[in-house]
């Protein structure tokens, strides 16, 4: 009686408040989403290219500051040849050249950014949402939305801070809105960031919809030196996620939770069954006899990724989520998390065969779940043209590429434990997730001195991989250790919540696993393994020269932490954090 009086008071509300009419149209159900997948020809269409933006200015042949204004707009667009036109939310300059994913932003490295972002979304939202977790809901209508740079070094005002959000036209603000337009400094090394929506609990919805893009911080005279494969052809991005579509080409999101009684929509993960990069299903790209540079985005809300190659081709690794590898590591998989970024050359000049699949072997969720199909384990195929490269392939795979300082416990100032905790109804399914046992609206806990270097060590109490994600930080973990009598310790914390007080040393004494190589560099995402301690080193100042940041960090709104797993940052595994001086 209860559920039903809540379900019953949550539809009003949403009739109230205008909410699409997904809620209410009839289940569809897995078989005939997995069909409507399976009746995708794979490898029909090209790999588009998303437009690029220039986020600088040239006077006199000399970069200037550059200044973008990108809006956000409600258009269809083709994910597959034989899939009617999906209704989208796309970022780009017009409507008519908006993009799923949006266009790729391409910084230099010192020369600021200003990004106006325009919100033209319609008055309702084009995929069902939850009041019931915490919300961006505003009293006018309208889609809120805020734009967060991944792996960007930018001042609290311009970060993008879930509270931050702006309806169409700026008709309405959240609580934490200062401005329409953010400066990005692209102070921070060369390297791979993306942007996408930060809404307060919209943020598996809104990236859902599409509102995603690429951005890159690029050092031409770094990267001249470097001679790795460039130029619009043979440096590119792969912004990969997963969707499942009606047969009418409708995103589908379920529009029933888990527990609908408390949470009437949210599902703790959300999978698809279509793999798009660059916003086409399963694409092909015509390649030539020689070396290309990709960067791969994991923009999926919950999917992880274990790339290879069909013909054993192997990756060679030359950066990571947002700076260089010391040297280039060669690897024959990829494992990668939500939000994580390789940054790869492949040598088609070695292979064997004409055409090779990028295929994905991991199971959902990861590293438990079920594993994956004929369709999810397969992403897109290369083929490579007959005869020789158009122009000989001068680029090379030097043996040294960029050294960063060392992440080490050196000078750290501070060492905090961070854990992550699931909450199950009596049904054993999950209700939400929390950072600490502490919700979002808690008074921030972590509040780093601006500047300094600290340790995070970070405790997955839950079945799941979390990537974790600081805002405004570089990191890199250097240990995993596995916790022994973990249930004990798992009891322990239920009740005191605090690991000092658990003994969590005694506890963390367990098998010791390797960090891939190709992960030892500073990063803006970490897997964090259950049961697992992870010792992150975390830089709150500009890690090549330890310098201050040259804005006020500490200013408000302040900055979040969170997991990318979208759906567990929505409900509610994030947390403020809030530099002091
Ligand atoms: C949607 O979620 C509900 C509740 O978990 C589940 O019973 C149903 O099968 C799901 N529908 C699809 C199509 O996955
Ligand atoms: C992408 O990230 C999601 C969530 O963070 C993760 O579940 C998925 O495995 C990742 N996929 C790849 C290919 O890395
Ligand atoms: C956690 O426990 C330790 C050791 O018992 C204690 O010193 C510390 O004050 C506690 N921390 C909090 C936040 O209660
Ligand atoms: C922690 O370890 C100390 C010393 O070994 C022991 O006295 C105490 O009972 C332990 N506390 C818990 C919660 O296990
Ligand atoms: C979190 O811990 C659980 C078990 O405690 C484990 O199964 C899961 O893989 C862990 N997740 C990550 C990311 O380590
Ligand atoms: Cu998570």
């Amino acid at each position: 009686m209860r559920n039903k009086t809540m379900i019953l008071s949550v539809m009003v509300y949403l009739m109230v408040i205008g909410v699409s009419d997904a809620w209410l149209e009839p289940p569809v159900t897995e078989t005939i989403l997995h069909q409507v997948a399976a009746s995708l020809q794979m490898f029909v269409d090209e790999l588009p290219q998303m437009p690029k933006l220039h986020g600088y200015s040239k006077r006199y042949g000399l970069p200037m500051p550059g200044s973008l204004t990108i809006g956000m707009f409600h258009k269809k667009w083709k994910f597959h040849r034989d899939l009617p036109a999906t209704t989208v939310f796309a970022y780009g300059t017009s409507q008519n050249t908006a993009t799923v994913p949006g266009p790729t932003i391409e910084a230099l490295q010192g020369i600021p950014t200003l990004v106006t972002w325009q919100n033209h979304l319609p008055q309702s939202h084009i995929l069902p949402w939850d009041p019931t977790i915490p919300t961006a809901i505003p009293k006018t209508g309208g889609v809120p939305t805020v734009v967060h740079v991944h792996g960007g070094v930018n001042e609290p005002q311009s970060d993008g801070h879930a509270l931050a959000w702006f309806t169409s036209g700026f008709k309405e603000t959240g609580p934490a809105w200062s401005k329409p337009t953010y400066t990005y400094p692209n102070i921070q090394h060369p390297g791979n960031l993306w942007y996408h929506d930060h809404a307060l609990g919209l943020t598996r919805v809104n990236l859902l919809a599409g509102l995603i893009g690429a951005y890159v911080i690029r050092n031409p005279v770094l990267e001249m030196g470097l001679n790795l494969p460039s130029g619009p052809i043979f440096d590119r991005h792969l912004v990969v996620f997963d969707r499942s579509f009606c047969k009418d080409g409708s995103l589908y999101m379920n529009f029933t939770g888990d527990n609908p009684s408390i949470h009437p929509q949210w599902q703790p993960e959300y999978f698809g069954d279509a793999v798009i990069v660059n916003g086409k299903a399963w694409p092909y790209l015509k390649v030539q006899r020689r070396k290309y540079r990709f960067r791969i985005i994991n923009a999926s809300n919950a999917r992880f990724y274990r790339f290879s190659l069909t013909n054993g081709l192997p990756f060679i690794h030359v950066a990571s989520d947002s700076s260089y590898l010391p040297t280039p590591i060669r690897s024959q998989t990829i494992l990668l998390s939500p939000s994580e970024i390789a940054d790869v050359i492949i040598d088609f000049s070695t292979s064997l065969t004409n055409e090779i699949v990028l295929t994905n072997d991991a199971p959902y969720p990861y590293p438990t779940g079920d594993p994956v199909d004929n369709l999810n384990g397969k992403v897109m195929k290369f083929i490579i043209a007959p005869g020789n490269p158009t122009r000989p392939d001068n680029s090379k795979i030097p043996a040294s590429l960029v050294h960063s300082p060392a992440a080490t416990r050196d000078g750290i100032r501070m060492t905090r434990y961070i854990v992550l905790y699931e909450y199950l109804s009596d049904a054993g399914t999950p209700t939400h997730l929390y950072i600490n046992g502490k919700r979002f609206e808690d008074p921030a806990t972590e509040t780093p001195e601006s500047g300094s270097t600290e340790v995070w060590e970070v405790i997955n109490l839950t079945e799941d991989n979390h990537p974790l994600h600081i805002h405004l930080a570089k990191f890199q973990a250097i240990k995993v250790q596995e916790l022994v009598d973990l249930e004990q310790f798992k009891d322990c914390m239920a009740t005191m919540n605090n690991a000092t007080a658990c003994n969590v040393t005694a506890h963390v004494t367990g098998t010791l696993l390797d960090i891939p190589d190709y992960e030892k560099t500073w990063k803006n995402s970490v897997k964090i393994q259950p049961g697992y301690q992870t010792t992150v080193v975390v830089k709150f100042n500009l890690v090549d020269t330890n310098a201050p940041y040259p804005f006020d960090a500490t200013a408000e709104p302040g900055y979040v932490f969170h997991c990318h797993i979208l759906d567990h940052e929505d409900n509610a595994m994030i947390r403020p954090l809030k530099l002091v001086s």
